[in-house]
């Protein structure tokens, strides 16, 4: 039996689930965010990661349904958590080329009841080999169904400076390769020193992703960044277990 066979029969056998992994306030420390990060819980291979199977739902346009599914999940769960806590989803550069997007993500956000402002799409820098002004025109009616925008893993593509000017996002991402050798890496520090300026600069705010260390952590916030994410803070949980960091937190 194929994969993409397999895939098929575990969506509809309901066999993905959403982890959380915690977004917090830099200076606060504070869950702001969670992002929502899908896996396949399946029968035999337990756990599969998202790396395993998200390129093959690409090729396949499975990603479509499961996309709809985890952006639905995703709202839903988020209805549920306290103190306004936004909810980031991923979305694949095939979704994005899907003119029906910004519709669905309204439908799914008027279903579920979530306010659009607690909706966060994360998108890489890949939808920005696109055509321009569609990849403009798309981002400006998501913008306009009153969602956020993140570009997600900043700097590890091709995406010229122009188009953080030119295109309509909220937050930068910075990836966390730029992260691993902080902080006493001076090229490295550098670097998110400088994205960390250019955001604010261009009135985004920064998450910094792949925060692993207390020291990494203590570099970051006294460099302004906006969000922490990463293993010093949690590591993405079970929908149910991230609930319960929440609480504890109090
Ligand atoms: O969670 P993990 O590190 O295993 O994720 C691996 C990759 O899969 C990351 O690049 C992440 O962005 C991606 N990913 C996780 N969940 C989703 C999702 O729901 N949709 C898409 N398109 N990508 C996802
Ligand atoms: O590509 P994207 O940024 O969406 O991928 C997010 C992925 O990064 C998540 O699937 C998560 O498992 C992984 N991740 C989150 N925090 C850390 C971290 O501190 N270290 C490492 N190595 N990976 C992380
Ligand atoms: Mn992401
Ligand atoms: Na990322």
């Amino acid at each position: 039996r194929t994969l993409e066979t397999d895939m098929r029969r575990a969506l509809k056998a309901g066999e993905f689930e959403l982890h959380y992994q915690p977004l917090v306030d830099a200076h606060s420390g504070r869950v702001t965010a969670a992002e929502a990060l899908v896996r396949w819980r399946h029968p035999r291979r337990g756990l599969v990661s998202p790396a395993d199977f998200i390129p093959l739902a690409e090729e396949t346009g499975l990603i479509m349904p499961l996309g709809a599914w985890v952006l639905r999940t995703a709202c839903t769960d988020a209805t549920r958590w306290p103190n306004a806590i936004k909810v980031a989803v991923n979305l694949s550069p095939v979704q994005f080329r899907d003119d029906r997007l910004p519709e669905a993500v309204e439908d799914i956000l008027r279903e579920t009841g979530l306010p659009a402002r607690r909706l966060e799409l994360e998108i890489t820098e890949g939808v920005m080999f696109d055509d321009e002004e569609r990849t403009l025109m798309m981002l400006s009616r998501l913008k306009a169904a009153g969602v956020g925008l993140a570009m997600d893993d900043f700097g590890t593509g091709y995406s010229s400076l122009s188009y953080l000017r030119r295109f309509p996002f909220d937050k930068i991402k910075i990836d966390r390769s730029f992260v691993r050798q902080l902080p006493a890496d001076a090229e490295s520090a550098a670097i998110v020193r400088a994205i960390i300026t250019m955001g604010s600069c261009l009135g985004m705010t920064t998450t910094v992703e792949g925060v692993e260390t207390a020291e990494q952590y203590a570099f970051v916030a006294s460099e302004q960044c906006s969000q922490v994410q990463g293993y010093h803070v949690s590591r993405p949980l079970p929908s149910k277990d991230f609930v319960a960091f929440l609480v504890g937190q109090k």
